[in-house]
């Protein structure tokens, strides 16, 4: 990467990192896919993870798993992608360029949820550099996936992952049992871990702590590293307000690590972004 395209980089993440605007390798920005839902409202989904890859200085495909209807009031409609067409469209942007890295989000059904863990399997992307936004919920309250998908997300998908970013509702979805305040996320982390199965110490958990008071995040490295990262509760004064702060946090996270973040360095400057983010007037 030129010095020049190295400051563009730097400024356009405005996150001071080491590894800010660093391209590993050679000099073509990476390739970062979100397979999520479309939001038109753009707060959160696909348009907010593009958002997001682009302004760490990478490159963003998509594929839409959903369209939804949604204002900044809330989720008015869903309409899932058939999975043939949400299959080809997979295919289709893995043929064209290198994905370097995937993001998944809100996928709404359990045939989405199953077509995107055949991909994984077709697509052969190193797991640490697939991270699942284990999208259930709107913040307005809407359901953003069937309830019969949860079982298949968590039995299909997390075990092809490398790393997942429940909130605190999703990681009681996902564990099945409820999460009691701060001191429980530890071992509920460990225990998603135990959860996705097939390879021990594959899995990374970042619970993002949006919830708790004050919202400080957790991380549980593969390696079983745990840090607490303190949060403090800002007033939102963007123009999305706090819609779509899951999806920018994940999608940054992405970024950072493809960048060449350690993966507590990946989660700080995430946070950093999703901070700015919550102050951003565009
Ligand atoms: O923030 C969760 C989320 C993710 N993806 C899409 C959404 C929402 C919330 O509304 O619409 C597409």
């Amino acid at each position: 990467m030129s010095a020049m395209s190295q400051r563009v980089a730097q400024a356009q993440t405005g996150i001071d990192s080491p590894h800010a605007g660093e391209l590993p390798g050679d000099a073509s920005p990476p390739v970062l896919l979100t397979i999520a839902g479309f939001d038109p409202s753009s707060g959160a989904g696909i348009t907010a993870d593009l958002q997001t890859f682009w302004n760490h200085g990478v490159s963003g495909v998509s594929a839409i798993a959903a369209l939804t209807v949604q204002s900044s009031h809330g989720v008015a409609a869903i309409e899932p992608v058939r999975g043939d067409l949400l299959r080809r469209t997979l295919d289709c942007l893995a043929a064209d360029r290198p994905l370097a890295g995937i993001k998944i989000g809100m996928l709404a059904t359990a045939e989405v949820v199953s077509e995107v863990a055949a991909f994984l399997h077709r697509a052969g992307i190193a797991r640490n550099r697939v991270v699942l936004d284990p999208v259930l919920r709107s913040s307005s309250g809407t359901d953003l996936l069937e309830a019969p998908a949860v079982e298949i997300l968590r039995t299909d998908l997390l075990p092809l992952v490398g790393w997942v970013t429940p909130n605190l509702d999703e990681l009681a979805a996902l564990t099945g049992q409820p999460v009691a305040g701060r001191s429980a996320v530890p071992a509920q982390a460990r225990l998603i871990q135990e959860l996705a199965g097939h390879e021990p110490g594959a899995l990374n958990v970042v619970v993002t702590g949006g919830h708790l008071d004050p919202p400080d995040d957790f991380l549980r490295t593969a390696g079983g590293q745990e840090t607490w990262f303190p949060g403090t509760r800002v007033r939102a004064r963007g123009v999305h307000g706090e819609h779509g702060t899951g999806c920018a946090f994940s999608s940054a996270l992405l970024c950072r690590l493809v960048l060449g973040d350690s993966p507590e360095e990946a989660v700080r400057a995430a946070k950093a972004w999703v901070l700015k983010r919550l102050d951003s007037p565009v």
